[in-house]
């Protein structure tokens, strides 16, 4: 098909005098390419694009096909992350490419296990024709420390003189056993990104990127969604992520939309420059004046050092429409980008709704914490403006090229990290994913206000809180995003973290302070003896208070800025929070830069650790049902019981507690959203939680409801009855998830196959149909098909009175039915539920703060469920 570069040249010319037919056939000669490496015949991925066979493009040397032996759950699609090509020795591809022509070259790894290969000894080089891209590269170590299960890298290449690109594939000589591998290779043409830009703190010189390579190290969409793919504009098929994680600090200013029918006018800008979606949404200070001139609106990256990047700000001004409303300074590293004349978005585009941008270079040195760009910006005051405000509407960092080289070291695994995959390594006992990423749980990057440094931190809290052998695969999911995780203790703030007056006067209020000696006496001066578990914002102890409380408390990790946000948010949301199934706050502690939260004590542990692989008695089936309301209700008031929704987003087993009555708690709200903007019903955000929890709507979309809470609990509850972990990977495949295997047997109706064998024969029929309708229902593909919490509660109070009914007869099935007649299973579905019960059953106000009330409710919810009372 493709004819070789000597006859392409003359065609190309006979094109462009020819008809616009051939022209068409010309461009298509440019045309993008898509491969899935190793894989025989390509395939569609989960955005429904092609990818192509790689065979065409094989150059010199020798290579083999491999598959993955197991598919992350984080892997949209098995295209074009499940076929690797491997290369035990240098190997080219070669593509034909147009001469003069700038090209994105994207690479996608999945560093997982392929038979009779140690991923673990994977490091190689990867050359475009004479430019390093990577080197001594371990996309193992890399995934790890980003915490995905695949990454993505991408590179816009220089135009050169050529009409074609050899792409190599060196494996390390430094590693016995090393090999290199690739799953997806894309190749995009693309218009001349780069200009020349001013150098940052040399406002009269400027560096000349035309013809510089660049490595592409993050993409935002301030303020606004993920932007797949296949949603860029000019067909460059960039993705845009969201700027949250990457913002500093408690102060994140507010997000800004444009006016449904304002019209984005691109004019001299091409499209290319940025889709619309990015310069629709923008990030500004807020509105209150006194405020916006106290901060600096600041986001951070961490980058490689020795490296020259190229900063590109987005802008769009939507709101004002004059010159000198809204003026501000740019600084980046601390050093004036742009002050003279200040920013002023009018200024630079006559009007509103015509987007721009401004490209700025930095040089990073190589000195200890020099590793990182620090954005920041903040109102002109020197030009008076009307408004002193900022705004931000997209981002992108690129890396350029030194000498050739744009490869950069392998990031360093923190010490918590490294130390938390020794662990996940030792509770697998299946070879097979002994040492294999996907083990590597990851919260990273997606809560608002939590950093990834932060979030790092949290994985590895609550992998070590994991019980061995099972399998909690949390991960996360940021491809393209730097390199750069190398400690976990950066942004140390020493001395400024001073959590009391960052709390409300009524969180304050309403909880108990200690002093730090009271905390120390309580746990005899934090002995590990009394650590009993390690969460998501510290290592948590019990200790008795007062000489009779037993408590439990959880100690920060002192050292980041990302653990005060944690610390307020948890301590303003468990304040004001009070309910019978939420696990209660009694306080706070705040001294020394110690900061602890102390909770109530749950006896019992968590929910998981009586369910499977236990030694202790199993619960009975009424046991799990009152656990399943219990924690049922602690959610629904979460949902809709507070002034504004809380979504918990990390629904699972081991976040569900039980006291010493049994009484299900529910917990760890460090991570949860709450929503007062919710116009929209949902929050945007990257996608975080844990794996064989997560909700594939949030997935694909990005978006947060308390949906997808109803999704982990509907996991939640199979996971009750058949006894087993959300994800198996030593299972085969169609079992690994038990969302999937649960909806497969009870469609098939072999549900009954698959419960615990504990429970065999011992649940009524109607209350084991009635309790799966539910979970089924929760695991609806789409939210909106999902009951709320509310519905769910109904339906499993109603499971528990068909058991109780039929139980206190000490009858069959029969006579339970009978007991039910009037109010089949199909008159409690939820349209034909009387009205009555809906405005009974709201616990909105926030009158409701305490238990009575939600007793009170209770009784109600059993006295319409159970006519006769119990
Ligand atoms: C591990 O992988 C090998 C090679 O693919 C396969 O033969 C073996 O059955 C696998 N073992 C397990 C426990 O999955
Ligand atoms: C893979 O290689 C690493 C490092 O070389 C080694 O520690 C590990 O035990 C190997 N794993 C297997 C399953 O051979
Ligand atoms: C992508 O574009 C399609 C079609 O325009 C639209 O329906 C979809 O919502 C967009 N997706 C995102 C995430 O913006
Ligand atoms: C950066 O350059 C300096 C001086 O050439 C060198 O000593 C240092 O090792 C380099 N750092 C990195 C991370 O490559
Ligand atoms: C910028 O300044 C802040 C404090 O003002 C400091 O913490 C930070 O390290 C500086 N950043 C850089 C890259 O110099
Ligand atoms: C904002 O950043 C600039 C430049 O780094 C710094 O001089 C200024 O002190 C910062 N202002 C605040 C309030 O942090
Ligand atoms: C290659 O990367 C590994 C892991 O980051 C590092 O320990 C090693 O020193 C590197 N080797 C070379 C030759 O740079
Ligand atoms: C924190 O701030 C409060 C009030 O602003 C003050 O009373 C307290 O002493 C401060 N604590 C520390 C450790 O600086
Ligand atoms: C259900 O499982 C059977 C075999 O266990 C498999 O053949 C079938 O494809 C599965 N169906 C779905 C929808 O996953
Ligand atoms: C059963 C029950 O408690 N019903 C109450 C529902 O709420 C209305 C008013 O809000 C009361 O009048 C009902 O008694």
């Amino acid at each position: 098909m493709y004819t070789g570069p000597r006859i392409l040249f003359p065609v190309a010319c006979m094109c462009v005098l020819l008809l616009n037919a051939i022209g068409v056939w010309c461009a298509k000669e440019e045309a993008s390419l898509a491969l899935s490496c190793g894989s025989d015949k390509g395939g569609t991925d989960a955005d429904g694009r092609k990818w192509d066979s790689d065979s065409k493009y094989l150059g010199s040397g020798e290579s083999k096909t491999a598959m993955a032996t197991f598919q992350d759950p984080s892997l949209l699609s098995q295209v074009p992350y499940m076929d690797a090509r491997i290369f035990s020795k240098e190997f080219s591809y070669k593509f034909p490419i147009a001469s003069k022509k700038r090209y994105w070259v994207r690479f996608h790894f999945y560093p997982s296990t392929y038979p009779g290969l140690n991923i673990s000894n994977s490091y190689f080089s990867v050359a475009a024709n004479d430019i390093t891209l990577l080197s001594n590269f371990s996309a193992s170590i890399t995934a790890q420390a980003l915490t995905q299960a695949y990454l993505v890298r991408e590179y816009s290449l220089a135009p050169v003189d050529s009409d074609s690109l050899t792409i190599t594939f060196k494996p390390s000589d430094k590693y016995p056993g090393s090999f290199a591998f690739v799953n997806g290779i894309e190749l995009v043409p693309t218009p001349d990104l780069f200009d020349s830009a001013t150098l940052v703190g040399f406002s009269d010189q400027s560096v000349d990127a035309t013809s510089a390579n660049m490595q592409t190290m993050f993409r935002l969409n301030v303020a606004g969604q993920y932007i797949p793919a296949n949603n860029d504009s000019g067909g460059l098929l960039r993705t845009w992520y969201d700027d949250l994680p990457y913002l500093y600090g408690a102060a994140i200013g507010v997000n800004a939309q444009a006016d449904a029918k304002l019209e984005i006018n691109y004019k001299d800008l091409p499209d290319y420059a940025a889709p619309v979606d990015v310069y629709r949404t923008a990030r500004s200070m807020g509105p209150d004046k006194n405020v916006n001139l106290g901060y600096n609106l600041t986001w951070i990256f961490q980058v490689d050092a020795n490296f020259t990047y190229v900063v590109r700000l987005h802008f769009c001004e939507f709101i004002f429409s004059k010159i000198n409303q809204r003026v501000f300074n740019i600084y980046i590293n601390n050093q004036t980008a742009q002050t003279d004349p200040p920013a002023d978005v009018i200024g630079w585009t006559g009007e509103q709704g015509v987007p721009t941008y401004k490209d700025y270079t930095v040089y990073i040195n190589d000195g200890p914490g020099d590793e990182e760009i620090w954005v920041a910006m903040r109102p002109s005051t020197e030009s008076k403006p009307e408004y002193y405000d900022a705004l931000l509407n997209g981002l992108e960092i690129f890396k350029m090229d030194t000498a050739k080289n744009l490869a950069g070291p392998n990031p360093q695994l923190s010490e918590m990290l490294a130390k938390a995959e020794l662990t996940s390594t030792r509770s697998f006992s299946n070879e097979n994913t002994s040492n294999n990423i996907q083990v590597i749980g990851g919260a990273a990057g997606g809560a608002a206000a939590i950093g990834l440094v932060a979030a790092i931190c949290i994985v590895v809290y609550q992998r070590k809180r994991r019980i061995p052998g099972t399998d909690t695969h949390t991960s996360s999911w940021l491809p393209i995003y730097g390199h750069s995780q190398t400690s976990g203790t950066k942004s140390t703030i020493s001395g400024k973290s001073n959590a009391s007056s960052h709390l409300s006067a009524m969180a304050q209020g309403l909880c108990r302070r200690f002093s730090l000696p009271e905390i120390r006496q309580a746990t005899k001066n934090f002995d590990e003896s009394y650590v009993i578990g390690v969460g998501g914002f510290g290592k948590v102890y019990k200790g008795v208070l007062d000489g009779k409380t037993k408590v439990a408390i959880k100690r920060s990790n002192p050292s980041s800025e990302q653990g005060v946000n944690e610390f307020v948010t948890e301590i303003e949301m468990l304040s004001k929070l009070r309910h019978k199934h939420l696990v209660s706050l009694i306080g706070f502690c705040e001294e020394d830069e110690e900061m602890c939260l102390v909770y109530d004590y749950m006896a019992l542990g968590t929910l998981r650790e009586h369910i499977y692989n236990i030694k202790k008695p199993h619960l009975s089936w009424k046991q799990r049902l009152e656990i399943c309301i219990g924690s049922a209700r602690g959610l629904h008031y979460l949902h809709t019981g507070a002034k504004y929704t809380i979504i918990h987003r990390d629904v699972k087993t081991t976040n569900i507690l039980l006291d010493e009555n049994w009484v299900a708690k529910v917990s760890d709200f460090g991570l949860s959203k709450t929503g007062p903007n919710m116009d929209n019903g949902h929050v945007s955000t990257v996608v975080k939680g844990s794996f064989g929890y997560l909700d594939p709507e949030y997935f694909r979309r990005q978006q947060l409801t308390e949906k997808s809470d109803i999704y982990s609990f509907g996991v939640v509850l199979f996971e009750v009855l058949c006894a087993r972990p959300a994800l198996n990977p030593s299972l085969p495949k169609d079992q690994v998830s038990l969302a999937d295997w649960a909806l497969n047997n009870t469609r098939k109706g072999t549900l009954e196959d698959i419960i615990d064998p504990h429970l065999k024969g011992k649940i009524v029929p109607e209350c084991l149909k009635k309790f799966s309708d539910t979970a089924e229902k929760c695991l609806s593909d789409n939210g909106i098909d999902r009951p709320s919490m509310g519905d769910v509660l109904w339906n499993l109070e109603f499971c528990l009175q068909l058991e109780e009914s039929a139980s206190s007869d000490g009858s069959s099935t029969r006579s339970s039915r009978r007991g039910a007649s009037g109010t089949s299973s199909e008159d409690i579905s939820l349209r034909n539920r009387p009205p009555l019960h809906i405005s009974n059953l709201s616990l909105g106000s926030e009158s409701d703060l305490n238990e009575e009330a939600e007793d009170t409710n209770s009784a109600i919810f059993s006295q319409i469920v159970n006519p006769t009372g119990r």
